[in-house]
């Protein structure tokens, strides 16, 4: 089960999946591919001892990312443990259709954005990212987040917009592509004291909502870190979509949704004969 009162509270939650068999087949799919495109076999875990280069690595990254999303990885995880999320958000769901596939070396502030909430961006907190590892990560390789900061208002993190000083990150590049922001909004730096890193393992995944202040400034520990963030929300939510038609695709419905489906489907149908 999800634990509800911890996300109500704190607004992140760490999920035990009910399934683990698709983040197990993501990952070993992850690693042969991998492989293949290195020429020899590296653990995820040590990609970094691998590639330095940072173009090399952008190029790396671009590649992985093809390969997850054409394989369907985010929707097979997430339908997997839907018994979980449905009394936590309801029977009605849909899922990101291209999530990012980010890759943190160590000490490499370059490979992170940084500490965020997604409202900066547009993001709605009827939005739930679920961020799935591919590696166990430990507390100085995690996802930092800020308990709490869920229900606080805009106001109350100012933000700065600035051009992202990595030259890589501009409008339409490739590392702009993998989920890079060229016009970050910056937090306040004195944020970080609020931060907690949620240590992960392989079969573990947190849940935050979109206004939750989270992100990562640096890996400071000894592995690369290998997560997705998947994002599911209410079929139903009152979220304006016009901006991102394609951004979700159906996951779920409650019986009686179905059933309104097939009669609308039908109807068109039988107009255009
Ligand atoms: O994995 C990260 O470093 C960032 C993830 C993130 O920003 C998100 O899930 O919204
Ligand atoms: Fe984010």
């Amino acid at each position: 089960m999800i634990d509800i009162e911890h996300f109500s509270e704190k607004g992140w939650v760490v999920i035990n999946f009910i399934d683990q068999t698709p983040v197990l087949k993501a990952r070993e799919a992850l690693q042969a591919h991998l492989n293949k495109l290195l020429g020899k076999n590296i653990p995820l875990e040590d990609y970094h001892t691998e590639v330095e280069d940072d173009a090399q690595h952008t190029d790396i990254q671009t590649k992985m990312t093809e390969f997850f999303r054409n394989q369907k990885f985010g929707k097979a995880i997430i339908e997997k443990q839907l018994s979980l999320f449905k009394p936590f958000m309801g029977l009605d769901l849909c899922v990101q259709q291209n999530p990012y596939l980010r890759m943190a070396r160590p000490g490499k502030p370059q490979d992170n954005i940084g500490y965020h909430r997604d409202t900066f961006y547009g993001g709605s907190p009827f939005e739930l990212s679920v961020l799935v590892p591919y590696v166990d990560v430990p507390a100085p390789s995690a996802l930092q987040v800020m308990t709490g900061s869920h229900t606080l208002p805009e106001n109350h993190f100012p933000t700065t917009q600035i051009e992202n000083p990595d030259e890589a990150v501009r409008k339409g590049s490739s590392k702009h592509q993998l989920g890079f922001l060229y016009a970050p909004k910056v937090m306040d730096p004195s944020i970080a004291n609020e931060m907690l890193a949620v240590p992960l393992k392989l079969g573990q995944a947190i849940a935050f909502s979109l206004s939750t202040v989270h992100g990562c400034v640096v890996n400071s520990g000894t592995t690369t870190r290998w997560s997705s963030d998947i994002r599911v929300m209410s079929a139903f939510a009152p979220v304006d979509l016009s901006a991102r038609p394609d951004y979700y695709e159906p996951l779920s419905s409650s019986a009686l949704t179905a059933q309104a489906q097939n009669y609308f489907t039908a109807t068109a149908n039988e107009t255009s004969e």
